[in-house]
Order: structure tokens, then sequence, then C-alpha cells
């Protein structure tokens, strides 16, 4: 498309979609017109996708996640189509600069962290990859609230991304289902029927997803609840004009927030609504789609994958069963094996508040019939496993890992060392009796976002190095190995870096008002805040160097730049007073003449997909430095190698597997592993005792409770602090000693620029096998049994083993 085409084309988008003209229009209204344009480009390419698919009459995979964090849309597609040249040059025509433009859209922030990002690259993956997939989840209209800070503390407010015409999605009135909860179970001429007391209307909303090059897309379709009778004519004209809108309130709060916690369980009766609604309503779509181009429902399992992503959706066993049981007639013993043979499902976490259980009073009141299916599907694996020690149900209450196990032919983990765990905890029964149904899928991060529109600095230096072809196959990264041996190359690297440094300094002085050095190194933790996570262990670390450096004012301090971004849940107050000491501690630092010279720490609020997107590409140091055990992968760590941030980390999730892929030497280790945190938790007083043994720590624990960063406020921290001389849960304090002494390594390593620079390349070139294609491809083979329609792409030899 050339630039005067897509110019015309915004300029229409502009008079007969927005009803606007160039004089009065604002960046929002060019921003979208751009997309309106840019989505026509798309149209074709997925109706072309969507109609190979139907011919090939081959598997589909569907993706079934509560949680889809997509971010920005408009950049993505741009990239993909290949237009980023076209749609910067028609801009400037228009007098309009491409990034301001871009930046306008607001975040779809429709996921938590780690698991809805992951969903967002997947459903980039498969589209890129060719393989047929639709994304099924809730079109939240709320999604994660907006965060602010006020004296240091967090606060939230709630998002509101629809309030602007959302130009990606296509409404379908037509593709709805009603969705029943509650009501009464009973049998009728050898059937079981259930017969809701109440419903909703499960309306679809697609969003087309691009691949690369435009090549392949795939549909993103989102449920949105809907009353099933909009308005109370009745009630309205006795008078009664709030009743008379009640059923259409009531139907919507369904939809209406994103649950804000991925690693607590929110017991909520409105949750397990909203579970199951989506999840529902995508079988009904999933089994009506066979339907149309099938005729015998034994064969579902040859064309159709469906993937759980955590167990959120799990609700779909029994409900897949009841479908196929109790309206399509089938036998109860068959419907469960055909169940099974569609389904699978990816554990994402091991901590026990986070794996999802609800009671069965609760779920027998919104899903009698499930609940009876659940003894059933229960009972039958006790009659084929005799001598099994777990039941699905215990204590009044549904197990949702058990039951997705039992209902999955293939169960994943998200990394080597999570997937031993689960192996070795959460699921050892269930193992022992099934040996063959557990895998690894180490997640991966989408090289299109994550490097190329994320980072064009470094996009450019290696694609004039190695050519293009690295965008879709990241192994090719291993190409520029040898470069790191070459002067110039390290030269123009490390000139990318700076630039980027450059970029996020002016913005952080923009933005923020904190002026910092890009000469100094940019230390970055971001995330969700969790104590597991141990962003404590970190402003631990800045306060020990504080007074460190005041001691020794002159000394040869490399400086430093600590940046924090994430969100805590709203209810997890831990993880609030976490915030607020690091706030606290920020402005006692950076206020410090004495030694503001060498250590700044920066919090920008509101931490979402964007600013990861400005914050990797200038970051020097990653720091992923969970509890060992706890992390169940990580996708963040993947990011920040590609992009040349050399980390400093535990033995944990995919960290594992990063340290062996870029070399130990180019990545600083510290702490215990997984089973050394077992061991140590069981010894009495073991903080005390590593208190006891640095002076460091327990001075800069002193510090916080004597008020240092809290004036006027002694005990304002008293939680964090007797946390962690106690029991300290998340060893905090045994791992802080070796954290100090792996941290005064990075100081060290970081003034021999020529042998960073060295060690940064060679995580880039390393971490190619991070790429989400491969894991996409992985599942496709190993799990979903899926073929790529693609010539030049799909489940073919560059499998993973
Ligand atoms: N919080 C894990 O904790 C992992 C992602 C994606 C998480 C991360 O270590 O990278 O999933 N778990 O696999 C989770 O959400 C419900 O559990 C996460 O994002």
């Amino acid at each position: 498309m050339t630039t005067t085409e897509l110019r015309e084309a915004i300029l229409a988008h502009l008079k007969y979609a927005l009803g606007t003209d160039p004089d009065r229009a604002s960046v929002t209204d060019w921003r979208i017109a751009l997309s309106y344009a840019i989505r026509d480009r798309i149209v074709d390419p997925w109706f072309a996708s969507t109609q190979a698919a139907e011919a090939a009459k081959g598997k589909r995979v569907y993706y079934l996640s509560m949680e889809f964090l997509i971010g920005r849309l408009l950049e993505d597609a741009v990239v993909n189509l290949g237009l980023m040249e076209s749609a910067s040059a028609a801009m400037s025509s228009l007098g309009l600069d491409l990034d301001t433009v871009l930046s306008d859209e607001p975040d779809a922030a429709l996921g938590n962290g780690g698991l809805g990002r992951l969903a967002a690259c997947f459903l980039e993956s498969l589209a890129t990859v060719g393989c047929p997939a639709y994304g099924y989840g809730i079109r939240y209209e709320h999604g994660l609230f907006r965060q602010s800070f006020v004296d240091g503390r967090q606060v939230e407010s709630p998002e509101d991304w629809l309030r602007q015409p959302h130009a990606w999605e296509f409404e379908r009135p037509g593709a709805a289902f009603e969705i029943g909860f509650g009501g009464r179970v009973a049998s009728n001429a050898g059937r079981t029927e259930w017969t809701p007391a109440e419903s909703v209307v499960a309306e679809a909303y697609d969003t087309p997803v691009i691949g690369w090059k435009g090549r392949w897309a795939n549909t993103l379709r989102l449920w949105s609840a809907k009353p099933t009778t909009f308005f109370d004519l009745d009630r309205f004209n006795r008078g009664d004009y709030y009743g008379a809108a009640e059923p259409e309130a009531l139907a919507r709060t369904i939809s209406r927030v994103l649950y804000p916690d991925d690693t607590t369980e929110e017991g909520k009766r409105l949750r397990l609504k909203q579970e199951y609604f989506f999840t529902a309503a995508s079988l009904n779509d999933i089994l009506r789609r066979f339907l149309s181009e099938h005729d015998d429902l034994r064969q579902l399992p040859r064309k159709v994958a469906i993937q759980l992503n955590d167990t959120h959706p799990a609700i779909a066993g029994p409900e897949l069963v009841r479908l196929l049981h109790d309206v399509h007639g089938m036998p109860l013993d068959e419907a469960i094996v055909t169940a099974r043979g569609c389904l699978s499902y990816t554990n994402h976490t091991l901590l026990p508040e986070a794996l999802e259980r609800w009671s069965e009073g609760l779920m027998g009141s919104l899903l009698p019939r499930h609940l009876s299916l659940i003894e059933r599907i229960d009972a039958a694996h006790a009659a084929a496993h005799p001598d099994r020690g777990i039941t699905m149900r215990e204590n009044g209450e549904v197990k949702m890992g058990e039951l997705a196990f039992c209902m999955a032919h293939k169960v994943n983990g998200v990394s080597a060392l999570h997937t031993e765990l689960m192996k070795r905890t959460v699921f050892s029964e269930l193992h022992r009796l099934h040996p063959e149904r557990i895998l690894n899928q180490t997640n991966g991060v989408t090289p299109r976002r994550w490097v190329l529109s994320a980072n064009p600095r470094l996009s450019g230096l290696l694609t004039d190095a190695i050519g293009e072809e690295w965008v879709d196959d990241l192994e090719r990264l291993h190409e520029i190995e040898p470069l790191a041996e070459d002067a110039g190359f390290r030269e123009d690297y490390a000139a990318a870096k700076r630039a980027n440094k450059e970029e996020l300094a002016s913005y952080l002085r923009a933005e923020r008002g904190v002026s910092v050095d890009p000469e100094a190194m940019f230390d970055v933790q971001i995330k969700r805040i969790h104590e597991y996570k141990r962003q404590h262990l970190n402003i631990l670390e800045a306060i020990a160097l504080w007074q460190e450096i005041g001691d020794n004012p002159n000394g040869d301090w490399t400086p430093r730049v600590k940046i924090f971004g994430g969100k805590a849940a709203p209810g997890y107050v831990f993880a609030k007073e976490i915030i607020h000491l690091i706030n606290s501690v920020a402005q006692v630092i950076n206020s410090d003449p004495v030694t503001s010279k060498f250590l700044k720490i920066d919090y920008p609020a509101n931490y979402n997909v964007s600013l990861a997107e400005r914050l990797i590409p200038a970051s020097d140091l990653s720091e992923q430095i969970s509890t060992a055990g706890k992390e169940a992968s990580g996708t963040g760590n993947m990011k920040f190698a590609l992009n040349g941030a050399l980390t400093i980390g535990t033995l944990d999730g995919a960290n594992v597997e990063i340290r062996e892929l870029v070399g130990a030497e180019n990545f600083f280790l510290f702490g215990m592993d997984a089973d050394e945190v077992m061991a140590r938790r069981a010894i009495d007083g073991h903080a005390a005792r590593a208190i006891e043994a640095d002076p460091r720590l327990a001075r800069a624990l002193d510090a916080i409770r004597d008020g240092a960063f809290s004036p006027g406020e002694r005990g304002r921290f008293d939680a964090i602090v007797s946390n962690l001389s106690q029991a300290d849960y998340f060893l905090v304090s045994s791992d802080f000693t070796d954290y100090w002494r792996a941290q005064r390594e990075v100081d060290v390593a970081y003034r021999d620029r020529t042998a960073w620079m060295r060690m940064a390349i060679l995580n880039t070139a390393r971490s190619g096998w991070f790429s989400s294609d491969r894991t996409i491809r992985s599942y496709m083979s190993q799990i979903w049994n899926a073929q790529g329609l693609l010539a030049d792409a799909g489940t073919d030899g560059r499998d993973e083993g």
C-alpha cells in the first residue's frame, strides 16, 4: 500500500466513519481513522485464512483464557503488515507524528500479568505460524485498574478502555448463546435435563489477530454479557424506572470487571459465574462450528483442541460432558473420553492460595448439573484407579486443578523446573497414576512486539547484520554470536542501548520530573508486586548501598538507577506496604545530595504493557529475584535477555533455562535453589540468624524501623520489618547476603563496558529459543496434534523435542 493510498484511506475514514474533518480532528480521531484504514487491510487476509481453514476441515485450536493482556493493537498491526514506513509518511503528510498517534491508543488491559500477556503472545504466534485458532475470553468493560500514588501509597481507579470507540472489534449480534445458572435438574425419558433459573446472553465481539507479514489471521472472540430481555416494560409503566432496567444491569455485571488478582483465589460467586459464562459460550460455539462441518461427535478430538489457560476455564470438562451426554445423547463414559481427547490444561502456579477451589454449596446452587457430573467423573476415576489417594472433592470443596487434570489428556507446566515441581508436589499423586500426562512447555514471547517494535534500534542493527529472517525464526540470532568479538558491532550495539536509555531518561524527566544520567546502570524490576517476587529484597539492597555510599561518599561507586514498576492486588495489604516502602525510600535517597549521583530510585505509576515496551529496551540489568520454586516461569525475564539486559537472578522458573542458554558466565546468579529453600524454611529462626550474620542487613532493617524513611512516623513499616525478622516465608533475609555479593559483582562488571557489551550481545544472540513461535509449534506437535496451514510454517522439523 502506497503512502498516498493510505493517506486517502485515512482521510476517507475521518470523514465518513468519524464524521469530522482534518481541521477539527483530534489526535484520537486521527488514531481511529488510521486504525480503520489499517483494519481494512487485515480483513482480506482474515477472510482468506478463515476460508482456508474451512476448506482444510482440519483441526482447530481453541485457547480459552480468562485474560488477554494485549495492550495496544495499532502498532502490532502496522508492523505485521509491513506498513510502518507508509504509515509514518502518511501521518507526517497530514501534519502528525506517528508515534504520538500510536501512543494515543489505550492499552487493552484485559489481564493481570504474565498469564494474560502470555495468552496475547500466543495469539500472535498462532497467527504467525498459520495455525487455525481462536482465542476465547471475556470482553471486560473495565480492564485492570489504573494505579496512582498518593503520598507513596497505591490508589486504584477504574480503567476505561472502552470509553472511546474500539477500532479493532466487530460486534456479532448473530453469534450469541443463552447461558444459564441455578435452577433444577430432572430426569426425563432417560435423559437428564437442566432447567436453569436465570440466564444471560453471551454475545460475541471479534478482533482479528494478524500474524507476521500478514500471511495469516485468526480471531480473538470475546464474550459480552447481555440480558435476555433488555427492558421490563410493565415495571417501567408502573413507574418503577430503576426496576425496569434491573435485568440489564444484573446481566452486564458478569462482563463488567476483570478480577484484579492473578495469584489469589477470588472466592466470589460472580467470579464463578464469569468462568462458566465464557467457557460455556465458547464450547457452544466450538460445537456449532464442528457440527457445521462434520456430523459425528465422536470425531471431535480429531478436529478440536481446547487449551485451558490455568483452571479458570476448568468447568469446560463437565460442561463438554454435559453437552455431549445430556444434549447430544452420547453415553456418559464415551462423553468423558471424548471430552478428554479435546481438552488439555496448562498449570501456571504452585502457590497454594492460587489453586482454585469452589465450595460445593456455591457450585451446586449455580451449576447443579455440573456438580453432579463432577461426582460422576470423580467416581469413574476412582473405579479406574482403586489405589488412588486423591479425590476431586475435599472438605466440601471442588478442587479445580484435580478436575482439570482428570479431564485433560495433557497437562503442562510452563518451565522445566516448574514442571518438575508439579510432578513432585501438587500433582504427585495424579502423576503417579498418569505418568504420561504431564509435560513441559517453556513459555515464550513474541519477537515482533518485544524486539522488532519495542526496540527499533536493536532490530535495525540485527537486520543489517543478518537479514530480516530473525523476526520469525528467532534462533537465527545465533548468527550474531561471532559479532560479540567485533569491536565495531559492539560499539553499534552499545550506541543503540545508549540511545534507548537517553530516550527513557527524557521520558522520565518529562513525565515524572526525575532526572537520571543515561551513563548510569539502569537496573529494572517490573512485574506484579508480590512477596514471592521479592521487590522488598531489592529495596533492602538499595538501602544498604545508600548507607555504604553515605559512609564513603568519595568512593569509586558504580552509578545506578533502580527502576520499579508494578501493581499490587487491591486487597493484598502486604504488597501495598512494599509499594509504600519503595516510594518512601526513593524519596529519601533521591533527595540526598551526597549519594544521589551514585544512586537514584524511580517508580513510575501504572505499569502496563506500553511502559514495559519503553523500559525493557533501555535496561542494563534485569531483576529476576523470586524465591526459588515460586515463579512458575516468568516471561519478562525472556524479554530482558533478548533486549540485551543481563539478569541478576535466582534458579527459579525459566531463569534456569535462560542461564543454561546464555551461559553461566553471562548471568549473575545468587541465592538458594528450590531444594535449599525448602530445607532452610524448616530451620527455626532462619531470619534472625541471617540478620545476625550480616551487619549490613541488620543496619538496613534498623533504618526502616527507626523511621529513616518515615520521618515523624516510626513504625510505619513495622509489618515489613517484623515479617523479615521472623517468619520470612519468602527468605528475603536469608538470601540477602548472597544478593548483595552478586550485586557488587554486577557493579564491577558494568565498569568494563567492552566485557559488558560482549555479555549483552551474547544474551541477545542466545535467547532466540524464547520465541513464542517455538512454544506454539511445540504445543501444536506435542499437545494439539495440529497442522499449520502456511507453506513455510507449521509443525515441521523445527519443533523442539
Ligand atoms: N502470575 C506465573 O506466576 C508465569 C505466568 C505465565 C503466572 C508466571 O511465572 O510466567 O503465569 N501464574 O505462565 C499465574 O498467573 C494463575 O497463575 C503469572 O502470571
